[in-house]
């Protein structure tokens, strides 16, 4: 079967989460991805919060799967050259060094084009060039912060707080993997590659547009009717934390179920959905709310928006969440159990879709890993292994031209 990907071949001169995510991706679709990483160390999440002693983490095989690995010295002369004969050849390139540091190796975008003017080149930052913060390293945590998503999530008595979703990090390969496909179509139009540039700052902001909508309702209106804050508290002039409120129109919250008290994760997502409030009361035990003016409308009801919720609690009490959402489904409420991540990995349908696949792992055997989300008719892609460090270097330098003792020399001296 032919890949869609399948010919592409991609320079994945990336580390940590951000970059690898979307080279990952790229990889599972059929690109020919090679990993190029520092000798003898590698990407840094090959040894980050290991499980087994001396084997590459779970950090690092979980985003890397599907790729090739060389062992490169790309500030010495003769990597250099190498990495140069790489670019030439590659369809695509992506890095997500620190800033300034690929132009202090001697690959500015400029070199790059010279090198390769069909090679699109993918690059992440913590923050775009525009920025005033454009020189920051930034992981995860700190572009969550400034994207807008800590200043908005939690809960509003306490302080901003970080999503456990890899917002600033995966996120933000995911976006520059639609940046590099788009820039892959659009050679097809042009001949030319292009620079695609993603920050982390950027992605996360992507998905707070619903927290940019609700400022500028806020600066309109001054208070945000759908908030727990509503109608009790005074609003200020920035969008507050609304708890587990939900983002659109539809109120909803997070209600304990039967053995909360000993189950960290014994509650259910629970969303009063407008036009489905008749059949929600009537799941809930009270039908008589259909028609009660006090409850009949979504304006009605959230002022004591609360006490409702606490009363579908006292519903919950005596069911567990499984319970519960096999009654609720029955009426149409849009609900959901709180998943615990065991229960997500023990999950029947989501190993029979792939999105939770089991991988063969050189030297560490089988593990769990996050198959692809984006199902496709026409294939399924196969997750297989992350490369040993180095795995690949000898074949890719042989494919360049190397003879043997050529690459005997390089690896003395620790070119490679
Ligand atoms: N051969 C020789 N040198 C290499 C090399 C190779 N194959 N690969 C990397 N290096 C060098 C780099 O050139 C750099 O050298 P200088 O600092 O002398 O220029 C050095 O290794 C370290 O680079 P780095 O970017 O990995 O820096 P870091 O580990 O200090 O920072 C990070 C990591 C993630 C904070 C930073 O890369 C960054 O801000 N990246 C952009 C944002 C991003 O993607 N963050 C997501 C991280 S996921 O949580």
């Amino acid at each position: 079967m032919v890949l869609p990907l399948e010919g592409i071949k991609v320079i994945d001169f990336t580390g940590v989460q951000a970059g690898p995510a979307c080279t990952q991706m790229l990889a599972w679709y059929g690109a020919d991805v090679l990993k190029v990483e520092r000798p003898g160390v590698g990407d840094v999440t090959r040894h980050q919060l290991q499980d087994i002693p001396n084997l590459d983490a779970l950090y690092f095989t979980m985003l890397n799967s599907n790729k090739k690995s060389m062992e490169l010295d790309t500030k010495t002369a003769e990597g250099k050259k190498i990495l140069e004969q790489l670019i030439r050849g590659a369809d695509v390139l992506v890095e997500n060094f620190a800033p300034g540091a690929l132009d202090r190796m001697g690959f500015t975008w400029e070199r790059i084009q010279e090198l390769n003017p069909r090679l699109v080149f993918g690059s992440v930052k913590g923050f775009s060039e525009e920025s005033p913060y454009a020189d920051l390293k930034v992981y995860e945590n700190v572009a969550q912060c400034a994207g807008g998503a800590a200043s908005t999530t939690g809960f509003w008595d306490g302080p901003p707080t970080i999503s456990a979703a890899a917002l600033g990090d995966s996120n933000t390969g995911m976006h520059l993997l639609i940046g590099i496909l788009t820039a892959l179509l659009h050679r097809e139009k042009t001949g030319k590659g292009q620079k695609v540039a993603v920050s982390m700052q950027d992605a996360v902001l992507n998905l707070c547009r619903v927290k940019l909508r609700d400022q500028e309702r806020l600066e309109h209106v001054g208070y945000l009717e759908e908030y727990p804050q509503y109608p009790k508290t005074p609003f200020g002039d920035a969008v507050p934390r609304g708890g587990n409120a939900g983002g659109g129109g539809q109120p909803g919250w997070v209600l304990k179920c039967k053995g909360w008290e000993s189950d960290p994760n014994a509650y259910i997502y629970f969303t009063i959905q407008e036009q489905n409030w008749p059949r929600t009361a009537e799941a809930i035990g009270h039908p008589e709310w259909a028609k009660d003016p006090a409850y009949a409308t979504a304006r009605a009801r959230q002022p004591h928006i609360f006490d409702i919720f606490a009363e579908i609690e006292r519903w919950l009490a005596d069911k567990t969440k499984h319970e519960a959402v096999e009654i609720l489904r029955k009426y149409e409420v849009p609900c959901a159990p709180v998943l615990s991540m065991k229960e997500i990995a023990y999950d029947p349908a989501l190993r029979a879709s792939g999105s939770i696949v089991e991988v063969d792992q050189e030297k560490r055997g089988k593990y769990l890993t996050v198959g692809s989300p984006v199902k496709f008719s026409s294939f399924k892609p196969d997750i297989t292994g992350a490369p040993l460090l180095g795995e690949h270097t000898d074949e890719v330098l042989a494919g360049l031209g190397y003879g043997a003792d050529a690459i005997a020399r390089l690896h003395k001296d620790k070119v490679v």
